[in-house]
Parts: C-alpha cells; structure tokens; sequence
C-alpha cells in the first residue's frame, strides 16, 4: 500500500476560506450541496490544478462561481475530483454535489444512519466521504451548514456552532441552519438529524457567557444521561480553573449514538458519543462505567482548547491534541477523585496496553513518521504515552512553568493547525530550558529499561542508573533521554530522608533526579541507617524498571512507604515475582510456591485503615493473567499461568479468608441508597476485589448465587456474577444467573454487551465452541461495533487461555470473525486484530498455529486497507 511519510509535508496549493453546506436528509439517500470559496495561495502556481479528496462518492453536479464547470475542466472518481483552469487570483466558489446512501453505510464514516439517527464521523478522513475536499487537518474554514429533514423522522436537527435560523418547508419538512464561527478543519465537522430526547441545563462561563447544554439521547433515556451532564459541567469549571479555558459558543450539544466505532468525537460543538459513554443509572451501569463516562465527557469537552482552538498541521502529530487531552483528563479525574488511585489506574492501563505495544511489532514512535492507514495510530502509545510526556515535561518544569507553559501554547497558537516543535517550544521560553534531548522521546520508539543499582557503606548511599534502549527500538535510534525520575530515601520509621546528596553525575532539583546520560551515579550521606530507596515515585518516566532490590527493604516499602504509589509498586513487585516464578515452576511441573510474607503483605493491605478502600482494592488485587504472561515475556504457557494465579488466589484465601469475609460485611453500604461518589464507589472496589479470594474457599457456588440474586446495584451484580463464571464455569447456579441477567436486560444494549463479555471470557475448556454458540445467538451482530468488541475482543483480550489454546483453535476462529467483520467495518476489524501484537511472546505451538492463522487471513485478498496493515505489520 501507499505510504504517507512526515518529511513529505507540504501545505495545500489552496486555502478554503469558508464552506456552506445543503444537506437534504431523506429516506435512502442524502443530497448535499457544498459551496467552498478558495483561493489559490500566492506561491501556488496560477496553473496548479485544485485535487480535492473522495472517498466512494457520487459527484452529482459542479459550479464555478455560479456558472456549470465543462467537462473538459474537471476529472471525477470516487476518491478524486480534479479542477483545471481556476482562477489565478482572488477568491472563487466552487459548487460540489454529491449523493450519499447513509443506510447502507456500514463503516461508520462519513454519514450514516444509527437506529435511524443520522449521524456523522470525520476524524481522521471521513469528510471525504460525505462530498469533495481538502481533507486534511490544516485546512481550517468556517462553516454554515442548512439541514433539511421529514420532521417525524428527525424533529432534531443539529450541526457544529450556534444555531441560526429554523423553519417548515413543503410537505412534512422542516430545516435548521448552524454558523460555526470558528475556523476549523474539516475532521470536526458534524451533522446529527433524528427523534432525540433532550436533557437540557446551563452553564455560565467565568466571564459571563451563557452557555446552554443538551445531551441528546434515544428516545426514553435522557434521564440516564445525568451523570454525564454533571462531569460535563465539572469539566467546564475545572478547565477554567486549572487552565484558564473557558466555552466559546452559545451552546454545547452531546449526542449518544448506538453504533460507534470508538468512545466518542470531539466536534465542534456537537461531541458525538457511544452512548456507553453517556448513559447510566445503578441497576446497568458499573461504577467503572461510571468513571468512564467522566474521563470521556471530560476529554472530549477539554478537546475544544486542546485539538479545536489549536489543532494538528498534519496527522503525524496527532499526539499534541491526544496526548495533551489525556493528559488533562487524567489530571482531572485525579482532582474530582483521588490523586494516588487515578495515577496508578493510569499506570497500571499503561502497562497493559502500551508497554505490550511498544515492545511487539506494532511499535512506534509517539510522534510517527509513517502509516499506511491513519486510523491504525489512535494507539495506546499515541493517546497513554503521549500523555505521559507531558507529564514528564511537567515533572521537568515543575508546576509553575508547566502552567506558563500552556498558556504561551494557547495565546501563540490558538486558531492555528501546530506540530509538536511549535509546543515544545513554548516549554522552552517558558522554563528557560533546552528540551533537545526530551524531545527524542517523541522520535524514539520502545521502552527503555532504567536499572538501579544500590551499594551501602559507612553511612554513603551509592545510587547507579542505567538507561537502555537497546531492545527493539525499530531504527527511531537509542540516544539516552532526559528522563526525570522522583524518588524519596525512607526510613525504616516511614519518613522521608532529607535528600543531601555529596556528589553526583547527574542533577537533582528536589526530589527529582535528571538522568540525561546512559549511566550515572549518586551518592548520598545517609547516616548509621540504610534507607529505603523509593525510586521512579508516581511513575515519573514511562519505563520498565530493573531495581536488583532486596526482598526485605519491597516488604517494608510495601508496608510503610509515604508515597501511595510506592506502596504499590512495592507490593506489585513482590507479587508479580511470585506469581511469575509460580508460573515457571507450573510450566515445569513442579509445585509452585507462594511466597507466606508476600501473602501476609497483601492481607495487610487489604485491612490497612489507614488507606483509602479504593487504594487498598488495586493493591490486594493479584496481576491478570495477560499481565504475568507479560513479565514472564517470552515462551509464555498460559495454563501454567491460569495454575499458578489459581495457586496464588487459594493461598490469599487461606491466610485472609475470615478477616476478608468481616472486612467485606463492614464494607457494604447495606439499604442505604446507591451513590456513585468516589468514596462509595472505593468500598465497592474493595469488596469486589476481596470476593475471587473469599469465593474460591468455598465448597459450592450458591453463597455467590445468593450475592448476585440479592445485589442491588450493576457493580455488586457483576463481580458477583464474573465470580461465578470464573471461578464454577460449570455449576448450575453460573447457568442460572447467566440466564436470569439475559432475561432481565436482554433489551438493554449496553447490558447485553457485558453478557457477551461475561461468557467470553469464562474459563472453560470448550471456550471456543461456547463462542461459536454466542456467535450464533440472535442478540448477536457484526454491524454493531460495541457488540463485537464485546464477544470478538472479550475473547480475545480478556480470555488468554481460551484466544491462546494450543490447537490454535482461539486463533483461527477470531482471524474468521475479523475476516467477515473487515467486509462491515475495516476499522473496528482492524481495530480488534491488534489482540494479536503479542502472538510472538508465546511458546512454539501457539507461535505457529497464530501465524499460520494471521497468514491464512492475511492471503485474502479483499481486505481493508485497515486490517492488512496491521496484519502486515504484526507479522513483519
Ligand atoms: N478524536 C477522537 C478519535 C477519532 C478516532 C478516529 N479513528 C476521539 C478522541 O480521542 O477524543
Ligand atoms: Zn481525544
């Protein structure tokens, strides 16, 4: 396939100054009228043809300045219209018409249709396939849009901006005319027409705007949408605190649509949501849903200062809007909840999906240089570790600068299409510092290892840090970064040492140490008393952390570390070595072990009072199975890790049971009403992290039927119903609620989804065929891409034994589900192959029976241009 590359970017020959746009709505099909005045730019040759892109359209008419365009003039296929003979100077109007089939529209871009709602998505290319254009970021023009509908069938009417004028037309029709003042690109245009119910508040802004706010939703369920308009609200004060951001329009509209290739879009004005990101209430919707819909509602709402005031020159830079709005949503959620959870939510997301990415054949850059296909970089290495540079830039800064920082960002480039030179830039001025060197974490893919070493003598602390880039960089080069490393010295009382250090090779600005070489080494005077080393606290650099540290001074740190992050890692170590050396010893058939004091550790922090419930529910949680097949790394035999995690989770049980059992009692919120604040959501992690442990000590599943038929709330129901599906796959009562959750929410989509999920990912023996069966169920289809990442993906991300069977049966059946799926919807196909980045990592049967199922999919040759990338890729 073509390949775009960065070093090729030039600006477009013509600037579009303003676009009108007639979209008439009707059953079958849509017609659109777009009016663009452009102008030749004046270093454009007065001869250079205009080549607007298209993607499958219809052109249906051509006007130049009123007049017909001769068909001598102009060339028109489904992907390009070219124009000749246009003027040299001043403004002109080119008239495009196109005819579109939203209903048949399968892709979810451009204009389709979603339970009869029409509905729009254009990022990254899908303008394109709604009429002829240039498509492309850093062509930014204003846009007034006329809508034209059967008023039964679409009484809403919504487009980007403020509303203007609204009327009848002949016979059942009406229209609706939207002006969006603000220059923008093309990727966040929005056009929604359908038989919506409102839910409707207000916002006033720090300087006085009023702004009105609306989520639209299906007919019937605004009164789920409250939540998400309440984090809307929060997020429109915290951006005006936080970063001086205020709304820029007299309104802001959400709509929640069905059928959604992603989470949601930031259009201007106009967020089009998966309406799993909008709708909730207690009895369907888990209170990690909940803190989804949050994150979501924030990061689209923060979209409009960090992607639409200020957007990307070209799409390679398409971390300087996501990284930064990640960034910004995680601080977030960090202020409205708590600071120490959020963060190691966010790492512990991090490691799981974009250290497996940077270390595996889909690697690249944050900032890429190439692609094929566009859509394929909306990765967990552009979104999470793009955010974790900024917070690296202000971890370098510190929070004053930082602050500066982005407020030079927002007056110098506000109403611009930017890069991330021009951000960087503005970090420099205002921190007076030289960001050459940090910038390389932009250029360089993989994830470096930091290595430390200790040495303790006669009251000196030697610290040695190692950087490594040696491993699968993929030719991004291996130059040493700046990388700002928090730490703290602990005594065995718990406190911070004051930090004196006698010399060093690298600097250190408070607890912060700047490693900008390969290695250097630190000492400390430290007096009679070896110290605790709490190093990378908070997660200060996205790295894989070598600390040859004995098991002693994790145990203490794990016990009694200020930093809550570090208490964490402590123990997460401790435990990820034992369930990896667990794993091992099951693969060669020896008795694994578990370690009493790391048992005892993780009991101790379950009951810790001193902690936040939600703290101690990820620390006393034991590392997923995908997760002890990554720090085992290559070779992986997932049933000897199923053995193991198993082993480890009867052995908590055994040493915590009782006291599990009474903490889990004293933590229920009883008949009390449900809340879906932080604190009541944390005791509800708690006890859902305490159940496996508490369950599996159990001779027989109807203690866990009971919970589930007596739970009041989706959260409480669900982890009582996935304890029963792992823990007795077989048993009468898991078939029971199986069937009693079917039947009390088979008409609820979102709920019918985590059903999907549910069984995808049970543990047992005929994992396949049991999917096959699901795949067979009426409730199941392709077209709906939450309902295929919930069987297809839950498989495949969430079930590793079954996906990774040694038959290569997992394999086979996801590459035929993809097959088909890529013939609806090439993104979310794509989007779902990525399940197989790791196939390498594994042992030899599965590495063979997973490429000879990626290359039997691959040899097709109708595939998208979406899924034969990644497929090339990950078999490249
Ligand atoms: N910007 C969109 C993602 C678009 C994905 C296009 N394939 C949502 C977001 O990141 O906020
Ligand atoms: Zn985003």
């Amino acid at each position: 396939g073509h390949i775009i590359r960065l070093e090729d970017y030039r600006p477009t020959d013509f600037a579009i100054h303003h676009v009108e746009m007639l979209v008439r709505l009707m059953e079958g099909a849509a017609e659109v009228v777009t009016d663009i005045t452009l102008e030749r730019r004046p270093e454009t040759s007065e001869t250079a043809p205009l080549v607007l892109d298209g993607d499958e359209l219809v052109l249906t008419g051509l006007h130049l300045n009123g007049e017909p365009v001769t068909a001598e003039q102009f060339d028109a296929s489904p992907d390009q219209l070219t124009v000749r003979g246009l003027p040299a100077r001043g403004r002109f109007v080119l008239r495009v018409e196109t005819r579109l089939s939203p209903e048949t529209n399968t892709q979810l871009m451009g204009l389709y249709r979603s339970n009869g709602v029409w509905c729009t998505q254009c990022e990254a290319e899908g303008f394109r396939r709604i009429t002829y254009f240039l498509d492309r970021p850093d062509v930014l023009a204003t846009y007034r849009v006329r809508l034209e509908a059967d008023r039964a069938s679409a009484p809403v009417l919504l487009a980007n901006g403020n509303p203007m004028e609204s009327g009848e037309l002949d016979g059942s029709r009406h229209f609706a005319v939207w002006d969006d003042p603000h220059p923008k690109p093309s990727y966040l245009f929005a056009l929604v027409a359908g038989d919506l119910d409102p839910l409707e508040d207000r916002f006033t802004t720090a300087s006085g705007r009023n702004v009105k706010l609306v989520i639209f939703t299906e007919k019937g369920l605004s009164h789920r949408a409250t939540y998400a308009m309440d984090a809307l609200k929060r997020s429109m004060v915290w951006d005006e605190r936080r970063f001086g951001r205020e709304y820029d329009l007299d309104v802001f509209n959400i709509v929640a649509i069905s059928d959604f290739n992603m989470g949601a879009m930031e259009n201007k004005g106009l967020n089009v949501f998966n309406h799993k990101y909008v709708l909730l209430d207690p009895d369907t919707a888990t209170d990690s849903d909940y803190a989804g819909v949050e994150t979501v509602i924030a990061h689209e709402y923060f979209h409009n200062w960090t992607g639409n005031r200020i957007t990307c020159r070209d799409w390679f830079q398409l971390c300087l809007k996501e990284g930064l709005t990640v960034y910004r949503d995680q601080e977030f959620s960090a202020d409205e909840r708590s600071r120490p959870v959020k963060r190691i939510s966010s790492v512990h997301g991090l490691k799981a999906q974009q250290f497996p990415e940077d270390q595996g054949p889909l690697q690249h850059p944050v900032r890429p240089t190439r692609y094929r296909e566009i859509n394929n970089f909306y990765t967990a290495t552009v979104y999470e570790k793009g955010a974790e540079l900024v917070r690296m830039i202000e971890t370098i800064l510190g929070a004053e600068n930082f602050r500066s920082g982005m407020d030079l960002y927002f007056e110098r480039h506000d109403g611009e299409a930017a890069t991330i030179e021009d951000f960087l830039r503005c970090f420099e001025e205002a921190g007076d510092t030289d960001l050459s060197q940090f910038a390389l974490w932009y250029h360089q893919a993989g994830t470096p290892t930091l290595t430390i070493t200790e040495q303790y003598d006669g009251g000196q602390l030697t610290l040695i840090l190692e950087q490594d880039l040696a491993k699968g960089a993929a030719g991004t080069g291996t130059h040493p970064f700046h990388m700002p490393i928090r730490f703290g010295l602990v005594s065995r009382a718990g406190e911070d040492l004051a930090i004196e250090p006698v010399a060093g090779e690298a600097e250190i600005e408070g607890d912060v140490i700047h490693l900008t070489t390969s290695r250097a080494e630190l000492v400390f005077e430290v007096g009679g008393e070896r110290p605790l080393v709490s190093i990378l606290r908070d997660f200060s650099a996205p790295v894989t952390l070598r600390h040859d540290q004995p098991r002693e001074a994790r145990l203490a740190l794990a016990a009694l570390d200020p930093n809550p992050f570090g208490r964490w890692r402590a123990l997460t170590d401790l435990t990820g070595d034992m369930l990896r050396s667990a794993s091992l010893s099951e693969t060669e058939g020896r008795g694994a072990t578990y370690d009493p004091a790391v048992i005892e550790a993780l009991c101790r922090s379950a009951s810790d009072e001193a902690l936040e419930p939600a703290l101690r529910a990820l620390m006393v949680t034991l590392p997923g199975e995908p997760e002890i097949a990554r720090l085992i790394g290559s070779e992986i035999d997932p049933e000897a890790i199923h053995r193991a995690r198993r082993g480890a989770l009867r052995a908590l049980a055994e040493a915590g049971g009782p006291e599990f059992e009474r903490l889990r009692a004293s933590l229920s919120d009883g008949s009390a009403p449900f809340s879906a604040d932080a604190a009541s959501a944390g005791r509800r992690a708690l006890r859902a992290a305490l159940l496996p442990a508490v369950a599996i000590a159990q001779t027989s599943a109807a203690p866990l039927f009971a919970e589930f038929e007596q739970a009041s709330n989706m959260t409480d129901r669900l982890s009582a119903i996935s304890a029963l599906v792992q823990l007795f796959p077989g048993s009468d009562e898991t078939r029971s609620a199986l069937d009693a959750f079917y039947r009390r929410f088979e008409s609820d989509a979102l709920v019918l989804d985590k059903w999907f999920t549910l069984q995808a990912t049970a543990p047992s023996d005929g994992s396949v065929e049991a999917m096959e069966r699901l795949r067979q169920h009426p409730k199941f289809t392709l077209g709906n891409p939450n309902r295929a990442r919930a069987l297809i993906g839950g498989f495949a991300s969430g079930n590793q034994r079954g996906f990774n069977r040694a038959d290569g049966a997992g394999y086979r059946w996801v590459a035929e589900q993809l097959g088909e799926l890529d013939r609806l919807n090439p993104q979310t196909a794509a989007r779902l192959a990525t399940a197989f980045r790791s196939w390498r990592s594994f042992d030899a049967p599965r590495r063979a029976a997973a490429e000879a199922a990626l290359r039997d999919l691959a040899s097709r040759n109708d595939l998208s241009r979406d899924l034969s990338d990644i497929l090339t890729r990950t078999l490249g």
